[in-house]
């Protein structure tokens, strides 16, 4: 009856047909999935069930009589068994690097360090490698030339522990912004096409931007201090640009940097404060959350709950003078210079972290204030870690005329850099900030030698592709 009347005033023209059809073809996504496989992490409490895993075959090993099937699922590698008894398949139809739906049962074990397995019934073949690897991906370690693993990257990274290191580096980042979330900093993301460098010097990347002149920012420090006077705390986690000639372990040209800036500083010790807090909670967050990657990178963390400060010259004195070394620069630490500081504060304190403060106004830009008791140097600091630089931060010039001299001295044109300036124009608090290096910091922690191992696709002199 219904039908009849429907159809009635559908010949009417009583309703629009086109609503009604993609009425009818259209599905409600109610954010609802249907959980029909396991999460690797839940195995141990199945023992006995017969469940379902997504994966891909890391490694078969061929025994006797039966075979181990490695599985490598989101986060960790699951041992399956292979045994004609009980597996309804052929081995044969697995490769490695096939993508699988595997179903079998979970199976107590004490021999095997999570103490289960799973025996495997059936699998389901989603894709397979049509050719074999260009490189052996699935032993303990990767053992190539950074240039093999670099340039295989999207296979590379499959293994277990190269995948690792990126998810210690997700972890660092979570500490951070769980730490600073709870300091109440808001999260920013700022242009990455801009106007003008901020950090100075030439190793700016410029770009036609229609017809016109742009740069690829090489910090957000003016966007992070312009939104202190938005926020009054503010961090951002994204990419810069160098365009770095140097090819070194220690440059890329494109890099993670962990920036924040926070407005009403007594002295610009807050933010060393604030950092050593930031890196201690994410350590802590690192322990209590990547121990699985910690434990199969044999990481040793390290204790940042107090860390030493020294004034740059000083730190430079006592290097020359415990190492009988000549000072050849008196504006900058040479790389030897940041290994053998750290050597003799971890000899002398137990601290792999070192604060140097107080670095020369000429090697600071044009941003960075001025100690009042000594112009020469700047109220300004470097954390080096394991002898290495990972942060540069400290206090901001806040007073527009003192700016505006400043940029002058330097030969600046300040009219070029109007809405920077409109900060320290209509008024901004006393400030200031860091910057900290995410693949230096990574690569350390790690004990890498190269940068290049704690980024996933480095950008570098010779290296764009993949
Ligand atoms: P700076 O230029 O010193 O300061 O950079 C801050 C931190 O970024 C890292 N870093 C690099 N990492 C890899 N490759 C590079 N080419 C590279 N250059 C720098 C280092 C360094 O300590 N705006 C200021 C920060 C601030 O004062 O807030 C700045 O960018 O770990």
């Amino acid at each position: 009856m219904y039908l009849l009347v429907f159809l009635y005033r559908i010949k009417k023209g009583m309703y629009d047909v086109k609503y009604i059809i993609s009425v009818n073809i259209m599905k409600n996504i109610n954010g609802v999935i249907n959980k029909a496989f396991v999460e690797p992490s839940d195995l141990i409490n199945l023992i006995g069930r017969t469940v379902k895993l997504t994966g891909s075959i890391y490694k078969i090993r061929v025994m006797s009589g039966f075979a181990f099937v490695i599985m490598r699922t989101r986060r960790s590698l699951v041992q399956c068994i292979y045994n004609s008894e009980y597996s309804e398949f052929s081995l044969e139809n697995l490769k490695e690097e096939s993508c699988v739906i595997v179903t079998g049962e979970v199976v107590a074990d004490e021999r095997s360090t999570v103490g289960y397995e799973l025996q495997l019934k059936m699998v389901e073949v989603l894709s397979s490698p049509s050719e074999g690897l260009p490189v052996v991906i699935n032993n303990k370690c990767m053992d190539t030339s950074i240039d093999t693993l670099l340039d295989h990257r999207p296979i590379t990274l499959r293994n277990e522990k190269e995948r690792a290191i990126f998810k210690i580096q997700e972890g660092l980042c979570r500490g951070f912004r769980e730490f600073l979330t709870t300091q109440n900093f808001t999260e920013i993301h700022s242009p990455k096409l801009v106007y003008a460098g901020a950090e100075g010097g030439a190793n700016i990347f410029k770009l036609d931007y229609f017809g016109g002149e742009a740069f690829l920012a090489q910090s957000p420090q003016f966007y992070k201090q312009m939104m202190v006077g938005v926020y009054e705390r503010v961090y951002e986690i994204a990419p810069v640009y160098r365009a770095e000639k140097h090819d070194t372990s220690r440059h890329l040209n494109e890099y993670i940097s962990v920036d924040f800036e926070m407005g009403y500083i007594e002295s610009f010790e807050d933010i060393m404060q604030m950092e050593a807090k930031m890196l201690q909670h994410s350590l802590d967050f690192l322990r209590a959350n990547y121990s699985y990657e910690l434990n199969l990178l044999k990481v040793v963390l390290p204790d940042a709950t107090a860390i030493p400060a020294i004034k740059f010259h000083e730190a430079k004195q006592l290097i020359a003078t415990e190492f009988k070394r000549e000072i050849k620069d008196m504006e900058d630490f040479e790389p030897e210079e940041e290994k053998l500081l750290y050597e003799l504060i971890k000899k002398t304190t137990g601290s792999e972290f070192v604060f140097v403060t107080h670095y020369p106004t000429k090697k600071r830009p044009f941003y960075a204030m001025e100690d009042s008791e000594n112009s020469e140097v700047t109220l300004s600091f470097d954390l080096l870690f394991r002898g290495l630089e990972i942060t540069t931060g400290g206090q901001r010039i806040h007073d527009y005329k003192l700016q505006l001299q400043k940029m002058k001295d330097r030969g600046m044109k300040p009219e070029e850099f109007e809405s920077y300036l409109m900060i320290h124009k209509y008024g901004i608090p006393p400030h200031g900030g860091l910057g900290l290096g995410l693949e230096r910091y990574t690569a350390r922690l790690l004990e890498k030698n190269n940068v290049r191992y704690a980024s996933m696709f480095p950008r570098d002199l010779k290296r764009l592709i993949p």
